[in-house]
């Protein structure tokens, strides 16, 4: 059994306000509200922590309507993060105690919606953030490679450097990161916050600049070809859903007294476009591979190639387990099984 220990700090004091016991113990696990749902983690990210809480803790939310497949795999509901009021209703009605705050335009998308993506990046962020604060959940908010900037030393990235992104995205997520650590400070709200690296998974690519990682796989099985946005030298940190949705996971569940920190890098690797597809010819041998560079290339060029992750393996001993073999094995796999289920 494990126990999870809530604590509150303050700047005057800290003090245990919470205490979870979960897989069976004498007290309830939590119960926890997923925004942005059907973005690129949630829906897996659902049936993750369904499988740990089970399927009625988890509420998988978003203003847009599901598919059946989701709806039969457990609670799905309507939640505007721009309605301050209708989340208040959710929080109370469904007595959450976690939020996982997954709604954000990514970066290649918010670079073509500028307003949007301050919209649903920022004041979305206010609105959850003030509604963590009220009700004393614990809330989590994914930041990303993205919060750095040409500034930035490039290899390695540390936990803590200069960040000066150059994208909205980048902007947003420094500010979920700065609002978040001062509500901890001043608040003691129970803020946690990883920076992802390009997020691999099998569901279609969703408007970011790493998500050639994912196109590639599916134009590969579908058509034998690919042309490629970002040059083939191109390095970026990567990581697969399963072991992203691991990090959080287990960082959600990590004691407060073992976190430095409130925000953390993590990672599994790091690979170019070229190393990716020779690694892919071993399934598909006579793939075709171009490369066309577009403004998306601006955007990798001034994000990590290295990510540093020692401080998260160092305080909640993470330690990823998906590297560039296992990844292409396990997509091909996924890629496949998906386009036959969905005919994407
Ligand atoms: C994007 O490319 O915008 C995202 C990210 C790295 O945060 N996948």
């Amino acid at each position: 059994m494990m126990l999870l220990r809530k604590m509150c700090r303050t700047s005057h004091a800290i003090n245990i306000y919470r205490t979870y016991s979960v897989n069976g113990g004498k007290q309830a696990p939590p119960k926890i509200l997923i925004t942005g749902g059907l973005g690129q983690l949630g829906v897996e990210c659902a049936k993750y922590l369904r499988g740990k809480y089970g399927r009625e803790n988890v509420i998988l939310s978003d203003i847009i309507k599901p598919m059946p497949d989701v709806v039969k795999d457990g609670p799905y509901i309507f939640a505007d993060i721009l309605d301050f009021k209708g989340l208040q209703k959710i929080v109370v009605n469904h007595r959450v105690d976690w939020l996982i705050h997954f709604s954000a335009l990514l970066s290649a998308i918010g670079e073509q919606n500028v307003p949007l993506a301050v919209r649903v990046n920022i004041e979305g962020m206010h609105n959850v953030i003030e509604l963590a604060k009220q009700y004393k959940l614990r809330i989590f908010v994914p930041s990303t490679i993205g919060a750095f900037g040409p500034d930035s030393p490039r290899n390695p990235t540390p936990n803590i450097t200069v960040q000066r992104p150059r994208t909205i995205y980048g902007v947003s997520k420094v500010h979920a990161e700065l609002i978040g650590e001062y509500y901890f400070y001043k608040f003691g709200l129970d803020f946690r916050c990883l920076r992802f690296p390009g997020v691999i998974s099998s569901d279609p690519p969703g408007g970011g600049t790493t998500d050639y990682a994912i196109a590639i796989f599916h134009d590969l099985i579908r058509k034998g070809n690919y042309e490629c946005y970002l040059k083939p030298d191109t390095r970026l940190p990567m990581m697969h859903v399963r072991d992203a949705l691991r990090a959080l996971s287990e960082f959600l569940e990590t004691p407060n007294e073992l976190l430095n920190r409130r925000v953390y890098n993590v990672t599994s690797m790091s690979f170019t476009p070229e190393e990716l597809s020779d690694k892919i010819a071993k399934y598909v041998p006579d793939l075709k591979i171009t490369y066309r560079p577009d403004s998306r290339q601006d955007i990798a060029d001034s994000w990590p190639q290295v990510f540093d992750d020692s401080e998260a393996r160092r305080d909640w001993n993470w330690k990823p387990e998906v590297n560039l073999d296992n990844l292409v094995a396990l997509m091909m796999k996924e890629v496949k099984e998906k386009i036959a289920a969905n005919g994407l």
